[in-house]
């Protein structure tokens, strides 16, 4: 694990990718994006053409006509733009697939998403098993600007679509030892080729504290721009959690147990020393290997400074009193 560990963490953008490649890549990658959006077919019919021109068609399901959801306007950031929905799309960390970014979309593209079960256990007055499409007619939906910031310091501001995690945890009746909560991610190498060929410690796990799981600002999110989360966002449902680091919102999770004791969690596990339990974001906390102070938004390519808490300091602040 330690040696996994020497190798393999997130780096912050400038220390992947030399500043001035990374700038070029970028201005590519946007044209591309532009270009594709302006015309329904791709002009080059080549596989790879066509695989960046647009994602990868998500299979019909009856809880499409959940979306769009109406905003909820507690949720809006008035001093910055939107993220646009291509560049939010074709940046994601997902290392079940790949540690590239921008190759992401593609290779998650085979990802079975219907039908998907979720299992709930542990500390549970019944566990139980509850196919997504059941699970998401029982909350109402509603759509929230959040910002999103990795540890790498880049971050986003986007639309997601979902229901407050407390109402799901209700739906769970946890008994109160329940202290935690643990989400665990799929494993299906055959699926993933990041859980083949990357030695990771698969599947993927994260958690909360039972206080943090209930903050109103956890939303258990199955969509984003006003549709069903494509699969490089973590398809069909996955957990966000704003103002912690972009990590401890975990993806496509196909468990929830119910704990009483602080759960590991993968990047504490591979990194003790630079990912924390909690991972608040935080301006005045350095990563051991990079300053925390500012923050590239990969929607404008402007540097920003980080806020406390990611600016949520109204909402969870008293957690941490
Ligand atoms: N299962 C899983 N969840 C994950 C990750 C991952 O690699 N696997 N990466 C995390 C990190 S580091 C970030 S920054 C966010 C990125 O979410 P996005 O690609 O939807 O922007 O997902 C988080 N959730
Ligand atoms: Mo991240």
């Amino acid at each position: 694990m330690n040696i996994a560990c020497a190798f393999h963490h997130p780096l912050p953008e400038s220390a992947v990718t030399p500043e001035a490649i990374f700038w070029n890549r970028r201005r590519f990658i946007r044209a591309l994006t532009l270009a594709t959006t302006a015309a329904t077919f791709p002009a080059c019919g080549s596989k790879e053409n066509a695989s960046q021109a647009a994602d990868v068609p998500l299979p019909a399901r009856a809880s499409d006509a959940l979306y769009p959801a109406s905003r909820n306007v507690k949720f809006q950031i008035d001093d910055r733009t939107l993220t646009p929905a291509g560049i939010a799309g074709r940046y994601n960390n997902f290392y079940e697939f790949t540690t590239d970014k921008a190759a992401v979309a593609r290779l998650a593209s085979g990802l079975t998403i219907d039908p998907w079960t979720l299992e709930v256990g542990g500390l549970v007055q019944k566990p139980f098993q509850i196919g997504f499409e059941d699970l998401v007619t029982r909350f109402p939906m509603e759509e929230r600007i959040y910002r999103l910031r990795c540890v790498e310091a880049w971050s986003m501001v986007v639309p997601w679509v979902g229901f407050p995690f407390a109402r799901f945890v209700e739906f769970c009746a946890p008994l109160s030892s329940a202290k935690y909560v643990r989400f665990i991610s799929f494993h299906r190498p055959e699926e993933a080729v990041g859980q083949r060929e990357q030695a990771y410690p698969w599947p993927y796990y994260e958690g909360l504290r039972m206080d943090e799981a209930m903050n109103e600002l956890t939303l258990m999110t199955t969509g984003i721009y006003g549709k069903p989360l494509p699969r490089q966002h973590g398809a069909p449902l996955r957990v966000i959690v704003p103002w912690k680091y972009g990590y401890k919102s975990p993806k496509s999770i196909v468990k929830i147990d119910f704990i009483a004791e602080q759960p590991r969690t993968f990047w504490n596990d591979l990194g003790p020393n630079e990912y924390s339990f909690l991972s608040n974001v935080d301006p005045d906390v350095p990563h051991p290997r990079w300053s925390q102070m500012t923050e590239r938004d990969i929607g404008t390519d402007m540097r920003i400074p980080t806020l406390k808490y990611n600016g949520y300091s109204e909402f969870v602040a008293s957690l941490y009193a």
